[in-house]
């Protein structure tokens, strides 16, 4: 018999990948509201085709649970300090069952306010960023989110590493189409496609990264082992990872990413910090008009050769998803049903 290739693929329907990463969840020390935030999120990753932050985080959420670094069963505090502004303790939980249990306080006080922040302390976050910001667009919100992670980014200029790889997500509705939504790390690249790079043994672009002495590498093992990413364009990404750190942490009362020791906790994945939304409503300032000035926007960039919108990708994977089923390798599902107790 041959043996099957690594890359065998599967489809689950979306509602059953979701169903089996929360009994995955539940299973390893998680609430039931923890589990549906989780294994929403996770899934929803898979489906876009957002692999660096899919059911390849899973191991690592298993992991982290383990060691005890996490509280998989914590009750987010919501505390509504100003009329524009509601502060969560995530008290050692995520950050995703946080902004769930705030999330309607925050559109109400964007629609009577105009703009409301939401500040997340105390939080993990160790997920993609734009389902935190898409869902706002869809109910014809602006939305901005900030996240820090964990050391192992070299600010522009330094010797060593200070910053984590601190991703921004912004989501815009767009008359006609689904919202535009951009989520980008600030590294050159995210430390999750770095494992997959090293995982597959593939080389890195020129630029990533570098040694543990500091020298330019392509190797990603090299990245992982003692060496470290750098920002994306040079001193402008460094100063939006900066930016992150002060609005992610500082400003939430959150770890900044060099704040955390998860060392005593073996198999700590998950980064111990703060997250930032900012939520605007666009009816505030130009009525019903916002929608179609962003189709306005858009159309030009076409008119100009633009062939590829940040977000489409994820939009036609997920169209994709529907019709055949979410994919993941066979290896991956036979993973997670193992963790999940079920062979
Ligand atoms: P990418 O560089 O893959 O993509 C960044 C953005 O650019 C996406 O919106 C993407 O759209 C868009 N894009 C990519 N290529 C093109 C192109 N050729 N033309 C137009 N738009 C394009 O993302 P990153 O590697 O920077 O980040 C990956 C994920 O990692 C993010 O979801 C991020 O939130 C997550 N992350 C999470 C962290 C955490 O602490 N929780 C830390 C760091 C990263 P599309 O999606 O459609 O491809
Ligand atoms: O991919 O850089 C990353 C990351 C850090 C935390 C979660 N994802």
């Amino acid at each position: 018999m041959s043996a099957r290739p690594d890359t065998a693929v599967a489809h689950l329907a979306f509602a059953e990948l979701q169903a089996l990463l929360h009994r995955i969840f539940v299973r390893h020390g998680t609430s039931e509201a923890v589990a549906d935030a989780l294994a929403y999120n996770c899934a929803s990753a898979q489906r876009d085709g957002a692999h660096s932050h899919g059911v390849f985080r899973i191991p690592g959420y298993v992991s982290t649970l383990a060691s005890g670094w996490v509280d998989g069963k914590a009750l987010p505090e919501v505390e509504d300090v100003a009329s524009g502004y509601i502060r969560v303790d995530a008290k050692g939980g995520f950050a995703q069952p946080a902004l769930a249990a705030a999330r309607g306080l925050l559109v109400e006080k964007a629609r009577s306010a105009g703009v409301a922040v939401l500040a997340i302390h105390n939080s993990h976050h160790f997920a993609a960023l734009w389902p935190d910001v898409e869902p706002f667009a869809e109910q014809g919100l602006v939305a901005l989110s900030v996240v820090n992670s964990m050391t192992c980014v070299v600010p522009h200029g330094a010797q060593r590493p200070l910053f984590g790889t601190n991703p921004i997500a912004f989501a815009a509705p767009c008359a006609g189409s689904d919202p535009i939504v951009f989520d980008m790390a600030t590294s050159a690249m995210a430390h999750g496609d770095v494992q997959i790079a090293a995982r597959k043994g593939e080389q890195l672009p020129e630029g990533m990264g570098v040694d543990s002495q500091g020298q330019p590498t392509r190797d990603p093992k090299a990245i992982l082992e003692g060496g470290a990413l750098l920002p994306f364009g040079g001193h402008k990404g460094s100063a939006l990872s900066m930016m992150v750190e002060l609005l992610a942490a500082a400003l939430t009362g959150g770890n900044f990413s060099f704040e955390f020791d998860w060392s005593q906790h073996p198999g700590a994945k998950t980064p111990w910090t703060g997250q930032l939304i900012i939520v605007i409503d666009p009816a505030k300032s130009v009525g019903n008009r916002f929608a179609e000035r962003s189709r306005e926007l858009v159309n030009q960039m076409h008119e100009v050769g633009l062939k590829r919108m940040p977000g489409e990708r994820r939009y036609r994977e997920r169209e994709l998803s529907a019709q055949q089923g979410v994919t993941l390798t066979v290896q991956e599902l036979e993973q997670l049903r193992t963790l999940a107790g079920e062979q």
